[in-house]
């Protein structure tokens, strides 16, 4: 209820304010320049191209938080359920055209920009990446929030506020050294600090025993305590007000401990060690496929889903007293097992806090939780030392102990003394090392699991998690994953995006994008294909300009794009692709030299990180490095084939790159790619596919229609026979001989060489490059022999185009929101 007092004082507000923000031309050029003076605090008669960036990006921003405050005022009064989306790694990429472009004020600002005297496209180029994560998991998250936020659910998302993300790549004389991306060195006009709101999270020290009115209670007696304060990123949808929350927790130094320490006379280290707080949020881990067991690890995870889950629970307390609600108010997602200790820390606050008897806290965790996992592999599955535990949470061991007893003795009554799955099944492993597997922990309380593609399922029920399959068949499901087409069409490929909307006379499709298939019908059109081939020409001369700004290499237009972008794994097989393009070097160097005319020009590009510690993947990268110094300057090639590594592969340098690429490569070793993203990306560009049938390509074959792939190897359950089966003595003498030239020092650093030449040895040769090479030439011969018919290519990049629709992150989240959360859209009214 208003008193009198508080409607006047309201009233007084509203006459003040000029309700929304204006954007047409003279506002928003009012506005940047009030920015440049007040907020960057430059003169308006001089700023430069970053100076404007930064007050363009506050004037955004101001926008958004209009949006942003009304959404969550929105929500609070409606009060829907809602879903939480725990991630420890998001990202983000650039901020600034996303936001315009889902605003829809992208124009507008170019406008105002240029009646400045400054160009759109070199501001908007002065934003760096927020990297606050390692690679498709991390990419995902990203599309996802975007898709919530346009298809008006009620969600946030909670991560980590690293201060340095993923490290900067940088090569000297072709090997990739690490250093760090501390981003916020320019400050961060896309989050809006939340001091107050803020939690304690607690750490190391006992538990004891209390007893309160007749029961009794276990208390946690902290050794430390850290405060998370809340980092609020509005996230925007697109064709919509609603503009959502991804709250990012930072650690700062907690004031309600460590009183003693000041009184012991020591101030300075009282200080230094209460700044140590900080370090919890310093960093992100650079390894995307193995867990460390490592202190600080485990205290990121901890500190950022305890957080999370007070905030949550103080949201429904705000407006709610029985927890028996909390389940139609409340669902959580684990984006993988990385933030897997909330179910614990849920059981902790509902049984130790509020006080809830076990039974029940137990029966809310499991309606409330899902998990998706992002991995196939046995060794990928995260694992916590109990050690570490122990020390550093010590009432949460004890809560896991409970819960897996209970989650034993239940499975007892139904599979019997079957010690051998007992033990398997058990969330804590026994063994030289006893730890807790955090994808047991998270496939026990969750009432989903879900996979992310449908092969990935299928792998999941027949290997990893085929115990609990069998046990909890129906809790098993997939939810293929997608991307969003405002970031990888609309904003990354104007022009393409442009031109769709002409030929289906409509932008619909940027919210509806099965429309896409509606380009289906024009793809044989002249007309269409002769402005589809212009736009995919102005795209891959912006990409050569990169190449040659950044390598000095110029290369030929004419020449096909061929692209690999991705972290370098073994598994992913760089290596396949580098024995491939020296296999095609051999052989226009073997060439009659009249033969070389019907050659078709390949630039090969590659980019990604590898994990720091990861030396096998360092040496691909090197070896990517000398077989280009040779190609690239062997006269005898010239513009038949060029090699370049693009460094520091992000976000915004796959913006560039996707829309650039006629052939995109996705050379998984069947069985190991969880999903893959990055195929899609390319796919809705118009880019081609020359992949293995491996994750998510299944299902886009079945769109696309392997008529218009290039598709080779082995299939996934071929793998397991083939690696079975051993040394296949037939082994392909072209193979034998590209990897002989690398052994030999034909491209230098011989030593070094020698042990990445192992892994591909006879007997040796774990991801199969060997078995698939012949397989792998005959697809590239394919695409080669496709490239020649532009007109073929084209249409069959139409037809790309047309079927990506099934790839939007909107259809993935549809699918969680109706089939995993049991959420409901919220639209905040106009
Ligand atoms: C990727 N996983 C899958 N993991 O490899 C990819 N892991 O197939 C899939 O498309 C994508 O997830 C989205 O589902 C990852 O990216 C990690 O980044 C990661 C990070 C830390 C620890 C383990």
């Amino acid at each position: 209820m208003v008193s009198g007092e508080q409607g006047a004082k309201a009233e007084r507000m509203f006459a003040l304010m000029d309700r929304f923000l204006k954007n047409d031309p003279i506002s928003l050029q009012k506005d940047i320049l009030d920015h440049v003076e007040y907020t960057v605090a430059r003169s308006r008669f001089n700023f430069d191209d970053f100076e404007a960036y930064q007050a363009l990006s506050h004037s955004v921003r101001d926008r958004l938080i209009e949006r942003w405050h009304d959404t969550q005022l929105y929500f609070k009064r409606k009060d829907p359920k809602r879903v939480y989306f725990l991630s420890l790694e998001f990202l983000m990429g650039r901020s600034l055209s996303n936001s315009v472009i889902n605003l829809g004020i992208r124009d507008q600002y170019a406008d105002a920009l240029g009646q400045l005297g400054f160009e759109y496209e070199v501001v908007a180029e002065q934003e760096g990446d927020a990297a606050l994560g390692n690679g498709g998991l991390a990419r995902l998250s990203a599309c996802q929030m975007d898709s919530l936020a346009t298809l008006d659910y009620p969600a946030w998302g909670y991560g980590l506020r690293y201060q340095y993300g993923l490290f900067r790549q940088v090569i000297l004389d072709g090997f990739q050294h690490e250093q760090p991306d501390y981003w916020l060195n320019f400050g961060n006009p896309w989050e809006i600090e939340r001091i107050h709101v803020t939690y304690p999270v607690k750490f190391y020290g006992t538990v004891e025993d209390e007893t309160l009115n007749g029961g009794k209670y276990k208390v946690w007696i902290p050794g430390e305590m850290v405060e998370a304060v809340a980092y609020d990123n509005p996230i925007p949808g697109y064709g919509t007000r609603n503009t959502i929350t991804l709250r990012l927790w930072a650690a700062k130094p907690s004031d309600q401990y460590d009183i003693e320490s000041y009184n012991t006379g020591d101030y300075i280290n009282a200080v230094v060690n209460r700044q140590k707080a900080e370090t919890i949020s310093s960093v992100l881990y650079p390894d995307d496929r193995s867990y460390q067991g490592k202190e600080l690890r485990l205290k990121q995870q901890y500190f950022f889903v305890s957080a999370s889950v007070q905030d949550i629970i103080r949201r429904f307390k705000d407006a709610h007293s029985n927890f028996d609600e909390f389940p139609e108010k409340v669902a959580l997602q684990l984006n993988d097992t990385h933030p897997s200790l909330a179910i614990v820390e849920v059981m902790r606050i509902l049984v130790d806090e509020e006080h809830l008897d076990w039974n029940r806290a137990s029966d809310i965790v499991g309606k409330i939780f899902s998990f998706t996992s992002h991995t196939v592999i046995a060794e990928g599955l995260e694992k916590i030392p109990v050690d570490l535990l122990a020390s550093l949470l010590p009432r949460h061991l004890q809560i896991i102990y409970s819960i897996n007893f209970k989650f034993v003795e239940e499975l007892k009554k139904k599979i019997g003394l079957d010690y051998n799955r007992l033990s398997r099944m058990s969330i804590i492993e026994e063994g030289a090392v006893k730890s807790i597997r955090s994808a047991n922990l998270s496939i026990v309380c969750s009432h989903t699991v879900n996979g992310v593609s449908r092969v990935h399922l299928e792998l999941l029920k027949a290997n990893v998690f085929k115990d609990f399959y069998e046990l909890w068949p129906e809790k098993f499901q997939f939810k293929t994953n997608g991307v969003t087409q405002r970031r990888w069409i609309v904003v990354s490929n104007p022009s393409l995006s442009a031109l769709i909307s002409k030929w289906l006379g409509t932008e619909a499709w940027i919210r509806d994008v099965e429309l896409l298939t509606g380009l289906r019908e024009y793809a044989a059109d002249s007309f269409l294909q002769h402005e589809w081939k212009m736009v995919r020409k102005v795209n891959k001369m912006r990409l050569a300009e990169y190449i040659e700004a950044m390598s000095g290499l110029k290369v030929s237009l004419d020449a096909m794009f061929d692209v690999q972008i991705k972290r370098i794994h073994e598994y992913k097989r760089q290596l396949l692709n580098i024995l491939g393009i020296i296999h095609r070097y051999d052989c226009i160097k073997n060439m009659e030299k009249s033969d070389r005319r019907k050659v078709v020009p390949h630039v090969c590009i590659i980019g990604g990180k590898a994990a720091p510690g990861y030396e096998v993947a360092k040496k691909i990268i090197k070896l990517c490095h000398a077989v280009a110094e040779k190609i690239n300057n062997d006269s005898d090639v010239g513009d038949l084939l060029k090699l370049v590594f693009i460094p520091d592969y992000n976000v915004s340098v796959a913006e560039l790159v996707i829309p650039g690429a006629d052939l995109s490569q996705h050379l998984s070793t069947a069985g190991n790619e969880a999903s893959g993203t990055g195929s899609m990306k390319f796919l809705m560009n118009g880019c081609l596919l020359l992949a293995t049938e491996d994750g998510s390509t299944v299902e886009i074959i079945e769109e696309i229609g392997a008529d218009n792939m290039f598709l080779f190897g082995s299939k996934v359950h071929d793998v397991p026979i083939l690696r079975e089966k051993g040394p296949d003595l037939k082994v392909n003498l072209q193979f034998a001989r590209v990897v002989r030239m690398v052994r030999d020092g034909y491209f230098g650093f011989k030593d070094y060489f020698k042990s990445l030449c192992d892994t591909v040895e006879v007997g040796n040769d774990f991801y199969l490059l060997g078995s698939d090479f012949e397989s792998y030439l005959e697809a590239q011969a394919a695409a080669d022999k496709a490239f020649v018919d532009q007109e073929k290519w084209t249409q069959m990049s139409i037809l790309s185009t047309a079927g990506s629709g099934r790839f939007s992150s909107d259809r993935t989240i549809q699918d969680y929101a109706e089939n995993t959360w049991g959420i409901e859209p919220c639209p905040c009214p106009f």
